[in-house]
């Protein structure tokens, strides 16, 4: 049986898992029920990241052990997989496991003793939200990634030669494009390392909530080592000693993780794998971020959604939660780019496409089958079933091949259109007018048209099983199937004619009730607030609790408010918005502007050439963050020097807030460039 090992990033057990952390882990969910049914034999691993500078303090400020506060977070994460029904996984934890500890220590000692390890002096910021050294130098500089204040560290410390693996690297990453997914990702990448890797810090000496460095008390190991590693120590491996499991899964065939954390996997992640010898994880695919209502999600802000809630409010009325809430997460954001949550559109989602498409064609069909057919599936004549295996071509092939590339949005729109089909099927064949006709003829069509819902219905349970498990394996027992939608096998069991005409179909029961959106609305944001109040009365009892808490950092994340209301600008006509040339471009490369810190320089292919031009975006983008992505410019703007540079055009991008945060505007679908946007 071949193998599928993929990991979820392991989590920092601070704080209680949100949306956003459910989300990394509901698409692995996705992924391991998908290839179980495709024959793989899958380890998927999930964990918690237990050491480093922030739980430490985050344990100083409850009034608890570090050790204590960790394995009582951790319970939280496992809760949550429980509550969202997440299948068969290996849980890893990096503190009081020994057997992770020995892994960490032997990948240091490897690195150590092929000459990529170092003692050097480290005087430079470190911010300890991300976990992550952030300069070099001694000047106050705020965390690229979070925004907040990076605090200065100075002490001796081990250094990894991570300058010795950039040209490995960039041929690693030209010979195997599949190794950072998706593509544009991978270009920010490569452009990262080409522009020139630094030696980096590896342990920490002030620090005690750690893994002891090797052969030196007075270090531990830096956290991100530490973490990575728990991919191999998660599947049985503790150095020289290795389970058999470690020796069938490794490498790793996936590292899902999100964008925020991608250039620890794909940059730092294979050196430290070289430097000790082992083999490179096949694909990191770094997804985007679950916005709320556009903006950040964050504790301060008190926008942070959690599952739990939801899923009550759902079930309350009769309805999936689980289900609701991957459905949405799944359709609504193209899997890799940003999205953003709202209760309003949650619903939206559930009513529209869950409880008026799919819900309304199963019980429609059902209890047409009950009415028309005494509750069994007719036997058409071979037309008809050529005619469904047509109708369910396009996702028996496509929907695999979606799967495949991680394509979830696509692998729904696709089964939704088939599901559509069926709809109109039956709006024109009219069955209840067919039962009535005595003709031979009217008896036939009355059943093909059952006979072909019925199968858009079969084949729909088994793509939609990974992503809606449970609802697929309730339609799975109304149409009188037996076992279970997961024991089915993809690809063989989805070719038509598969549906044995003459089963006894259940009784129809509603899958998705239809929801009332303003009472649905209003319940979701109650028990949200009762869960918000619920939390802060916990963390007061915690702070009562807390002696002295260590102070940390005041988070100074950059204030997202929602869309700013700007005056409603003059009427204009068509012609007057012919006059703006917009066009498609992709960002060659992108470079800040000596002494000007707002402005970034742009190269921008726009198909016929390539446009140099400034863009105001430096506060909010990384110019590594650019390189690759699609943008629409205005391309007959009167070109003009800005701080000294020509400028030649414009990058079109919404302005958010008051401080008119810049969100470039790009495409879901791949567009040439140079194509005219009008
Ligand atoms: O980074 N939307 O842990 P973490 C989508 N311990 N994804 C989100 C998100 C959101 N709103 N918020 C967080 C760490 N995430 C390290 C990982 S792996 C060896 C060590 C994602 O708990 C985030 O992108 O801060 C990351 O992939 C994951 O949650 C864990 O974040």
């Amino acid at each position: 049986m071949e193998k599928f090992y993929l990991t979820t990033p392991i989590y920092y057990p601070n704080a209680r898992p949100h949306v956003g952390s459910a989300y990394t882990t509901i698409v692995c969910d996705v992924v391991a029920r998908y290839k179980r049914m495709c024959g793989y034999d899958v380890a998927f691993l999930t964990g918690t990241d237990e050491h480093g500078e922030k739980l430490e303090r985050a344990a100083a400020e409850a009034g608890e052990s570090p050790g204590e506060f960790v394995a009582e977070k951790r319970e939280l994460f496992k809760s949550l997989w429980q509550t969202l029904g997440i299948s068969e996984y290996r849980f890893v934890h990096t503190s009081q496991n020994p057997a992770h500890r020995s892994a960490v220590q032997w990948m240091i000692g490897r690195a150590d003793k092929a000459g990529y390890i170092d003692k050097r002096k480290y005087e430079g910021r470190y911010c300890v939200f991300d976990e992550m050294y952030v300069s070099d130098g001694s000047d106050p500089v705020n965390c690229p990634n979070c925004g907040r204040p990076a605090e200065l560290i100075s002490e001796e410390n081990y250094f990894f030669r991570l300058s010795a693996f950039e040209d490995r690297l960039l041929k690693h990453y030209e010979d195997h494009p599949e190794f950072v997914l998706p593509d544009f990702r991978m270009n920010e990448v490569k452009s990262f390392v080409r522009s020139g890797l630094r030696d980096i810090s590896i342990s920490r000496r002030r620090l005690k909530w750690g893994i002891p460095w090797p052969g030196d008390d007075e270090q531990v190991v830096y956290v991100w080592y530490d973490a990575l590693t728990s991919y191999l120590s998660g599947i049985g491996f503790e150095g020289e000693k290795r389970s058999k499991d470690f020796e069938k899964f490794w490498p790793a065939d996936l590292h899902m993780i999100g964008k925020d954390i991608l250039r620890f996997h794909a940059v730092y992640w294979p050196a430290f794998l070289w430097a000790a010898g082992l083999e490179l994880p096949k694909t990191i695919f770094a997804h985007g971020w679950i916005y709320y209502d556009q903006d950040k999600m964050s504790k301060s802000k008190g926008n942070v959604v959690y599952p739990e809630p939801i899923i009550k409010a759902f079930e309350e009325s009769g309805a999936p939660g689980n289900d609701a809430l991957r459905y949405y997460l799944l359709r609504d954001t193209p899997f890799g780019l940003d999205g953003s949550f709202s209760y309003e559109g949650l619903i939206q989602r559930y009513n529209s496409d869950l409880a008026n498409g799919l819900g309304n064609l199963a019980s429609r069909t059902l209890a047409m089958l009950q009415q028309f057919c005494d509750g069994a599936i007719p036997l058409p004549d071979n037309a008809t079933r050529d005619e469904a295996a047509s109708d369910a071509s396009s996702v028996v092939v496509g929907g695999p091949q979606a799967f495949d590339s991680l394509d979830f949005s696509l692998v729904l729109t696709g089964l939704w259109m088939l599901m559509s089909r069926a709809d109109k099927l039956i709006v024109n064949k009219k069955p209840w007018e067919l039962a009535k006709s005595a003709l031979p003829a009217g008896q036939e069509s009355l059943k093909g048209t059952l006979y072909r819902t019925t199968e858009t219905l079969r084949i729909a349970c088994i793509l939609l099983y990974p992503l809606l498990p449970s609802a697929a394996e309730r339609l799975w027992k109304q149409l009188g199937e037996h076992g279970r939608v997961e024991d089915e096998v993809i690809d063989s069991r989805l070719h038509f004619r598969q549906i044995e005409p003459g089963t006894v179909v259940g009784k129809p029961e509603p899958i998705f009730p239809r929801l009332d959106r303003r009472a649905m609305l209003h319940r979701l944001r109650e028990l949200a607030d009762q869960d918000r109040a619920q939390e802060e009365k916990a963390a007061k009892g915690v702070s009562a609790k807390a002696g002295s808490p260590i102070p940390g950092p005041e988070p100074q994340i950059p204030n997202r408010e929602p869309l700013a209301s700007s005056p409603e600008p003059p009427k204009i006509t068509i012609d007057d918005f012919a006059k703006v040339d917009l066009r498609a471009g992709t960002v060659l490369s992108a470079e800040p502007i000596p002494g000007a810190t707002k402005l970034l320089k742009l190269q921008v292919d726009i198909g016929a050439e390539v446009r140099q031009i400034c863009a105001g975006i430096a506060e909010y983008y990384q110019p590594e963050q650019l390189v690759g992505m699609k943008v629409v410019i205005v391309a007959n703007l009167q070109p003009r020097k800005l701080r000294g540079v020509d400028s030649n055009g414009m990058v079109v991008a919404a302005s958010l807030g008051e401080d008119g945060k810049p969100v470039l505007a790009t495409f879901l679908e791949d567009v040439p460039n140079g194509a005219r946007l009008k």
